[in-house]
């Protein structure tokens, strides 16, 4: 890309939207397109491809997505499976027809195998049965990845499709039903050390392992690979390393000063055991994540008190 391209970021206001954007600006590219849900339903074909036809990307990063934690996506997975495959096929169809010159694809993590060999590499893809409570958001995901390797194949275009581990930071999700852990975890402790609850409840046994990136570190490497990467081979993108639920609510408590015991609640789920992206591939491309997991939570919980979030 040069400062000039035309970029269009799709889901800006989102985690991971946002995070490039911001990533995208320090890095003073000035041309970026931009539209809100309420300006374009990216789910329309014709108004996507009206919008394409209108704009001429020239570079596009696929960031707009239907997503959510545990919960949600085992309580809503025909707005899952639905959102994330109209989202995508519209979007990366518009950018064959409109001649964008690169687009990237999110996936994520949780297209590999629920019983995935860890750490889990990009050749696990399509290898054994998704963790159910995720299938089919991770379904329309494998899908978009397919989706941007036929094009390649058939039309020779150049989309990109990288696959991020567990992500929090900035604009991320703080509704306690629908959020992933890691902010949902902020919230509880912060809200208990508000109100000088003794507990804080932790769904499921606490034992599963889960790896997670800060999204200025995700923008950080999408920006890497749009410039650096041209390939049909999907990329991971992760710190590859992880720990227990127990350990994360652990981390949280003491940063949020919430003094009190965790209660695991054993009647939600716990997902996949245990989900650690290899990180090899990235890495020797010459990219590595540089926020450490506490300076992360630390740097989110200031945003979240800055912000008014709760
Ligand atoms: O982050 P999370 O919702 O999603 O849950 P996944 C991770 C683990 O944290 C699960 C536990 O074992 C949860 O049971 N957990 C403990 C909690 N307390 C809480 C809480 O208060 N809220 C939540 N949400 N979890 C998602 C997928 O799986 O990962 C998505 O559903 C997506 O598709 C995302 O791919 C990256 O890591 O299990």
């Amino acid at each position: 890309m040069d400062k000039e391209s035309k970029i269009y970021v799709a889901g800006h206001r989102g985690l991971v939207g946002s995070a490039i954007l911001r990533k995208l600006r320090a890095l003073r590219y000035n041309n970026i397109v931009l539209r809100t849900h309420q300006e374009l339903d990216l789910t329309r074909q014709e108004k996507v491809e009206e919008f394409f036809d209108e704009e001429r990307p020239d570079y596009v990063f696929l960031a707009a997505a239907k997503v959510g934690g545990i919960w949600a996506n085992n309580v809503y997975p025909a707005e899952f499976i639905y959102n994330n495959m109209a989202i995508q096929t519209n979007i990366i169809h518009a950018s064959y027809l409109f001649n964008v010159k690169k687009l990237i694809f999110l996936g994520s993590s949780c297209i590999y195998p629920k019983q995935c060999p860890q750490p889990m590499r990009e050749s696990h893809l399509l290898s054994g049965y998704l963790e159910p409570t995720n299938e089919s958001y991770a379904v329309a995901k494998i899908a978009g990845i397919k989706m941007c390797q036929s094009y390649n194949r058939q039309y020779g275009t150049n989309f990109i499709s990288v696959m991020p581990t567990n992500l929090y930071g900035p604009n991320d999700n703080f509704d306690l039903e629908t959020s992933h852990v890691l902010p949902a975890l902020i919230r509880k402790c912060h809200e208990a050390k508000i109100k000088g609850s003794k507990e804080v409840e932790v769904w499921g046994t606490g034992t599963p392992r889960r790896e997670f990136l800060h999204v200025d570190d995700l923008s950080d490497a999408c920006v890497y690979l749009m410039n650096n990467y041209d390939g049909d081979e999907i990329v991971n993108i992760g710190v590859g390393e992880d720990l227990t639920i127990r350990e994360l609510a652990e981390m949280i408590s003491i940063i949020v000063e919430f003094e009190g015991k965790l209660r695991f609640d054993t009647s939600k789920p716990d997902g996949s055991p245990v989900k650690r992206l290899d990180v090899s591939r990235l890495n020797s491309m010459g990219w590595r994540a540089t926020i450490s997991l506490k300076r992360g939570i630390k740097e989110t919980y200031k945003w979240c008190l800055k912000n008014s979030v709760f």
